[in-house]
């Protein structure tokens, strides 16, 4: 003879517990599926971020190889923000701005590029008449900046666009990123050796 276990009130006291125990887990799956949500969601988050990374490097890195593949002393000319003096016609040169992608520049980018050329050029002439030159006593900390530029163990307060031996440059990259603003530089002294 078999008995049915099933109808009887230790049943009913299991299913019970069984219940009971449903209602104290549920909190607890709740935020373990919360945290797996978030980790998740963490883990997009840090591939985007890589993502940008890697976009934003090889733009930068583009540019410094395009600086180094044009002519040492046509660089002024091409990579100053002067757009008439571009050595193939106005307008044609790269200029010291250059996007990357779809990417939104920071609230504060004046120009809406999200890349910038940084060198040792100085405008001394005014912001609607532009007049550009190549300074060794330029300051800029990161460009390393005053500096002999034309080999003559002096610095000093000429234009040196014509006469130029090498040429510090940044390559700068500001973009607003996923999780807010962010920066990423390249930095190299090109010169007449390369
Ligand atoms: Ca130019
Ligand atoms: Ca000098």
């Amino acid at each position: 003879m078999f008995t049915n276990l099933s109808q009887g009130p230790s049943s009913k006291a299991a299913r019970g517990m069984t219940l009971i125990e449903v209602i104290v887990a549920l909190p607890i799956v709740l935020v373990a599926l919360g945290m797996f949500l978030q980790m998740l969601t963490a883990g997009i988050g840090v591939r985007a971020t890589s993502g940008e990374t890697w976009a934003v490097s090889c733009a930068a890195q583009d540019v410094l190889e395009r600086m180094r593949n044009t002519p040492f002393r046509e660089l002024f000319r091409q990579y100053n923000a002067d757009p008439m003096d571009d050595v193939g016609g106005a307008a044609t040169g790269p200029g010291n701005v250059f996007a990357v992608g779809n990417m939104e520049p920071i609230d504060s980018d004046d120009d809406g590029f999200v890349g910038e050329v940084i060198l040792p050029f100085a405008n001394v002439g005014t912001q609607l008449a532009p007049i550009w030159h190549v300074r060794e006593d330029h300051a800029n900390e990161e460009l390393g900046t005053p500096r002999d530029l034309n080999a003559d163990s002096l610095v000093d307060a000429f234009d040196h666009s014509n006469n130029y031996s090498i040429l510090p440059v940044l390559v700068r990259v500001r973009w607003q990123g996923r999780w807010g603003p962010r920066t990423f530089t390249l930095s190299t002294v090109l010169s007449e050796e390369r």
